[in-house]
């Protein structure tokens, strides 16, 4: 008898941003840093806000500190940031699934079904609670978020661990962003990078979609046979 060696298809991970991808939490943080701002002194905009996403609350506060002209002290800086996440958790406190941004379940459901597993790799340290309220955290085999990582993207630290907890190949990983740092981060180390949003934006991604409903199954069908060859 001729008993071949059985070989399988390494497996791809699927890894998706938070904010900006799964639920559109940005406006939240917009209005609880415009808040501070406000409280500062000075105006906050939405095109500003865009210098904010995929960034870490440390980062912002810096960003929005340059911005407005101010050199805080390492008392008021910490006071501040306290101040504004207790602000933005006052706005998400009552988030549900009608947040969820559209077709995101279908995705999700899909990758489920086929038993691929999926992880979150966000900047946020408030995304176990928002995947809680909007019902989705069961979908995620492993979760990792701005409480796990030193680096923030476009460093791949918060992805590698991701595919690490999924036990998938970098090169085997697909990863759903919003933020050029964050597409940038999975170019880094060869992950296939969809951006999610404004393609003039993130022109570096190596596909593009508005949002989810413009992603058919058979363009993820197509992509995991690329992905894990
Ligand atoms: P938090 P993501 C990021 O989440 C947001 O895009 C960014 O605007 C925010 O400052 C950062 O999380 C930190 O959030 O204050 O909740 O820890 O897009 O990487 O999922
Ligand atoms: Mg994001």
């Amino acid at each position: 008898m001729n008993l071949k060696p059985k070989t399988s298809n390494p497996r791809p991970g699927f890894i998706f941003d938070l904010d900006g991808v799964i639920v559109d939490t940005a406006k939240y943080h917009y209005l609880a840093w415009k808040k501070l701002a406000n409280e500062l002194g000075f105006e906050f905009t939405e095109e500003q806000n865009e210098l904010f996403k995929g960034v870490s609350r440390k980062r912002c506060l810096e960003i929005l500190l340059d911005i407005g002209g101010i050199t805080a002290s390492q008392e008021d800086f910490d006071r501040w940031m306290v101040e504004k996440n207790e602000d933005y958790l006052a706005y998400i406190e009552n988030m549900n699934e009608s947040e969820i941004l559209p077709d995101v379940p279908k995705v999700l459901e899909y990758l489920k079904g086929k038993g691929l597993p999926i992880a979150l790799g966000s900047a946020s340290k408030n995304a176990q609670p928002i995947l809680e309220k909007v019902k989705l955290l069961g979908y995620f085999d492993a979760l990792v978020d701005g409480n796990n990582v030193a680096k923030a993207k476009p460093d791949p630290e918060v992805f590698l661990i991701a595919a690490k907890k999924l036990s998938a190949k970098p090169e085997n990983c697909i990863v759903f962003e919003d933020a050029v740092a964050g597409i940038q981060a999975a170019n880094n180390v060869g992950m296939a990078s969809i951006g999610i949003g404004n393609v003039k934006i993130l022109s570096e991604a190596d596909y593009n979609f508005n949002d989810f409903t413009e992603i058919s199954l058979d363009f993820l069908e197509n992509l995991i046979e690329k992905t894990t060859p």
